[in-house]
């Protein structure tokens, strides 16, 4: 609301500015797309970002949201690794008069609001990727029903929410079994293991769902030293949308990816400007994403980052 908005920091016009982005890991292509595109439009547009990485340590990201406080700077973009720890955090910044602007991953609202706390969260509709994964399972699946889950980083809200889309989607389809749903942490090393282990406590398991595409890659080795054939005798479904995994869609390995767009820096400070400028923002600036299947993956991947 316009009441809660007046409680966020002002944000002056300037020709330049210092900003930080407070990113919370470089292990995937995922995330160096991300910072890639963050860094390219500072760049374009003549602006200072003062970049951390938080490699995978929540605790690091809180310290590094501290020190950009302490540095003053004119406003922060952050990547929350985790749902709930970063809030307090959000809260420091906006007593210190810098504006917060979240990037792809969101905070719990019932600790942070939109408005008020912070200015707007920018980044994909988790929930309906993981619908439009399930989606695309119950029409395609032809007889392969018993799913295995690899989940995000636990307390991140894309792991929360690509769990809750795609569960409630196969909850509704009684003939669909989640075997088991177990964390690889978005990590291709992670989800092999939790996959292989996964695989062996449910032989029949015949479709894994990874919350992202390095947890399928993975995935893809452990069902190979099983001696299955991914994509055929187990379906591999993902979300994130990277050049290796398309290719994979490609080479039939993987049966259906949604993209889940790393390209922010153009929004990101597109939004900064209109914010100085007095612009009003929603609670949430929704990305749109493309999805690959084995008909459209040839051609989209071009595209692919
Ligand atoms: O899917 C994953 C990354 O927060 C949306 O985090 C992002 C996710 C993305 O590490 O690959």
């Amino acid at each position: 609301t316009v009441l809660a908005q007046s409680m966020l920091p002002k944000l002056a016009v300037k020709s330049t500015y210092r900003v930080g982005f407070a990113q919370t890991e470089s292990n995937n292509p995922w995330r160096l797309a991300q910072t890639k595109s963050m860094q390219d439009e500072a760049k374009r547009l003549g602006y200072q970002l003062v970049y951390t990485d938080a490699a995978g340590s929540t605790a690091k990201q809180v310290a590094d949201v501290r020190s950009m406080i302490a540095q003053k700077v004119d406003a922060i973009f952050l990547s929350p690794r985790e749902d709930k720890p970063l809030a307090p955090v959000v809260a420091e910044a906006r007593k210190a008069g810098i504006p917060v602007i979240l990037l792809d991953r969101n905070i719990d609202p019932a600790l942070s609001k939109a408005g008020a706390d912070y200015v707007t969260f920018i980044g994909s509709d988790f929930i309906k990727e993981g619908q439009r994964v399930g989606d695309w399972l119950v029409k395609n699946a032809k007889g392969k029903t018993n799913i295995i889950e690899l989940e995000g980083t636990t307390g991140s809200s894309p792991a929360n929410d690509r769990k809750t889309g795609f569960d409630g989607v196969i909850a509704k389809n009684s003939s669909f079994k989640i075997l088991a749903s177990q964390s690889g942490d978005f990590s291709r090393d992670k989800g092999r293991q939790a996959a292989e282990t996964l695989l062996q406590a449910h032989p029949e398991a015949n479709v894994i769902y990874a919350h992202n595409d390095e947890m399928a890659i993975g995935a893809i080795s452990a069902l190979e030293a099983a001696g299955k054939k991914p994509g055929v005798d187990v379906l591999v479904l993902s979300i994130d949308g990277g050049k290796e995994a398309v290719k994979l869609v490609v080479d039939g390995k993987i049966n259906y990816v949604v993209e889940c767009n790393p390209r922010f820096g153009p929004e990101a400070f597109k939004t900064l400007k209109g914010y100085a400028a007095g612009t009003k923002y929603p609670a949430k600036v929704i990305n749109t994403d493309r999805d690959y299947t084995a008909q459209s993956a040839k051609t989209g991947l071009a595209g692919a980052y």
